[in-house]
């Protein structure tokens, strides 16, 4: 049976998202963040190669990265439901906002969270970071203004990997100016099967990545 390493107020509430609209069996470990560091704990890693969540294991592999879940999940444990694979005409087009979220979106939040939480206060960084995550925010709302969802005007997986980003966007105060993607976050955030994974993913405040926020 597949184990997720689920580390609360994390990405990995998005697999356990995944995991319940697919309705595959799997078990839970859940861990908090340390409450200082906000880091994982060190048990996290004991036992697995690398301490980031999410983790899975099945069969005998020990797979990390949010994508490589989602293509493992979606195309080896469920016949490609939620996903395009190379056969479909939006392979190219579920791919590319696959690999944008961690790829595109993710980086400049996380960095403008380590500038403001270790107070750096450098100009060409912080224009820099404020620019690449405006360029990013603006790729997914032109898309999502005239679109329900990110692929093929049908819910996928692609829009479950997203959906962190934008909340931990929204915890960064970056979704102010983006009306499609708060529209659509909210319409992610009612499905049954995410209130689901809410409701077994323990500890989910992202406001504790709020630093410097309130500032701005
Ligand atoms: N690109 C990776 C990022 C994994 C990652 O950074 N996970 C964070 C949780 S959001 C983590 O484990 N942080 C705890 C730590 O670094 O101690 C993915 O998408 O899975």
């Amino acid at each position: 049976m597949i184990k997720l390493h689920h580390l609360e107020q994390s990405r990995s509430l998005r697999i356990l998202w995944l995991l319940e609209e697919l309705g595959l069996d799997y078990s839970v470990e859940t861990y908090s963040r340390d409450p200082q560091t906000l880091r994982a704990p060190a048990q996290m890693g004991q036992t697995l190669p690398m301490a980031k969540s999410p983790i899975i294991e099945d069969d005998g592999q020990c797979i990390v990265e949010s994508g490589a879940i989602i293509e493992y999940l979606t195309q080896i444990k469920a016949g490609g439901r939620l996903a395009h694979g190379p056969d479909s005409p939006h392979f190219a087009e579920y791919q590319q906002w696959m690999h944008f979220v961690e790829g595109s979106m993710m980086p400049p939040l996380v960095y403008d969270l380590i500038s403001a939480a270790t107070g750096t206060d450098n100009e060409g960084l912080t224009g820099f970071i404020q620019g690449e995550a405006d360029t990013a925010f603006a790729h997914a709302e032109q898309r999502l203004a005239r679109h329900d969802y990110l692929v093929a005007d049908a819910f996928s997986a692609a829009d479950v990997n997203i959906s962190f980003a934008l909340e931990f966007g929204e915890a960064r105060g970056r979704l102010g100016g983006y009306p499609a993607l708060q529209a659509y976050l909210a319409r992610l955030q009612d499905r049954p099967a995410y209130k689901a994974a809410r409701a077994k993913g323990g500890n989910y405040d992202l406001s504790i990545f709020g630093a410097g926020v309130a500032d701005r």
